[in-house]
């Protein structure tokens, strides 16, 4: 009998859980997927608490290594398993202090400040309230932070560098959230996520993920 990779990634239909699922496809990994989608109750079983007690997903098993987070597991699974072919992570410490302003940048102001609270006061306010006012306010700062990006990718094709990093990863992840909502992508934005949506697995990640149910 053929054995299970040692790789499991919990999680689908997110933005946050196609992160991990694009990284593994960009490194061509062997994985396990077990697409469980949260607020469904497949986080609540014990054996997921057990892996993950914030019951949330995406969620990477390595072995007896165990990881939440989306930009930690992507994180791991570039340093880990990156050989510079495909996805890299950066050499020196002050290109990794560059990637990490970037991934800081757009987890911290994209995700989490504007595009995760707009889906948890508008398409999830029956959990998390209705809140109107904070929807519109999360759409300004968001569209603020999209010109500045968009600024950033004038001539470039990637983040940081020259080539696919944990930064494109994440930002990629919410230029589509980002079109989901509805805001006008600038040139230089629409561009770039037209060149990355050519990678072979970027398309695969995204049928893989989404193939259950798309949300933030
Ligand atoms: N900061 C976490 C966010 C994880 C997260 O909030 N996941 C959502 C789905 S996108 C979830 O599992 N929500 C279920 C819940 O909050 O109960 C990450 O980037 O992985």
């Amino acid at each position: 009998m053929k054995e299970l990779p040692t790789i499991q990634l919990w999680g689908a239909g997110t933005t946050r859980t196609f992160r991990p699922v694009w990284t593994a496809e960009e490194l061509g990994l062997d994985y396990q997927h077990i697409p469980i989608g949260p607020r469904t109750g497949e986080t609540q079983t014990e054996e997921y608490i057990r892996l993950n007690p914030k019951q949330k997903v995406p969620c990477l098993v390595d072995g007896d290594l165990v990881y939440s987070e989306s930009v930690a597991i992507c994180r791991y699974l570039i340093a880990r398993y990156g050989d510079g072919s495909t996805i890299t992570a950066p050499e020196s410490l002050e290109m990794c202090a560059r990637e990490d302003e970037w991934v800081c940048y757009v987890y911290g102001e994209l995700d989490e400040t504007s595009l995760y609270v707009m889906r948890r006061h508008d398409a999830l306010s029956q959990i998390f309230g209705e809140a109107p006012q904070a929807v519109a306010s999360a759409r300004t700062y968001a569209a603020k932070h999209l010109a500045l990006i968009a600024a950033h990718l004038k001539n470039r094709n990637f983040v940081v560098g020259d080539r696919l990093g944990l930064a494109d990863i994440i930002l990629m992840s919410c230029l589509d959230w980002a079109a989901r909502y509805g805001f006008d992508l600038q040139d230089s934005l629409l561009k770039y996520k037209d060149s990355i949506e050519q990678r072979e697995a970027y398309r695969k990640a995204y049928a893989i993920n989404y193939s259950k149910s798309a949300g933030g």
